[in-house]
């Protein structure tokens, strides 16, 4: 069953470059209801634990070492249809790729820094909001 919502981080390249305000904005636009949010940064431990589903992919070493090298934003966001229409706001994983007005293709360089991450299923969403709330933090 459906959750209607997913979770998504502001990555490290967005939040160098001052995007935070901006992405935040592009979503609550959209109408995804904040139901959790923070400001912090991952360890290589911990990103490469939030990532160990790409551990066999070449990159997983330069995610890690990416996702860890400055702060990041976590958000659990409620909307319909969540998953779907966060990634169709967030556009594809290559900015060079992504539709025009979506926030990778607004905010982000290349495929590995590209401004946010958006939960894939319903099940991941689950996953990686408990990765970064506890029950009380919700809201
Ligand atoms: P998405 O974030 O669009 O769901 P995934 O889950 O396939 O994309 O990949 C997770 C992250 O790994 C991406 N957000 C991106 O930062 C990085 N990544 C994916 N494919 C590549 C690639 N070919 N080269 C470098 N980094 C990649």
């Amino acid at each position: 069953m459906s959750t209607n919502r997913t979770f998504t981080m502001i990555k490290p390249d967005a939040v160098a470059n001052g995007h935070i305000g901006a992405i935040i904005n592009d979503i609550t636009t959209a109408g995804f209801k904040i139901i959790a949010l923070k400001y912090t940064k991952l360890t290589p431990e911990y990103a490469g634990e939030f990532y160990a589903v790409h551990k066999e992919r070449p990159f997983y070493a330069d995610l890690v070492s990416f996702m860890s090298s400055g702060p990041i934003v976590a958000a659990i966001l409620e909307k319909d249809n969540a998953i779907e229409d966060f990634r169709k706001l967030i556009g594809a994983t290559n900015p060079a790729e992504a539709a025009e007005g979506t926030i990778r293709q607004k905010y982000a360089k290349s495929i590995d820094a590209n401004a946010v991450h958006g939960s894939d299923s319903d099940e991941n969403a689950q996953i990686e909001g408990d990765f970064f709330f506890t029950a009380a933090e919700r809201f």
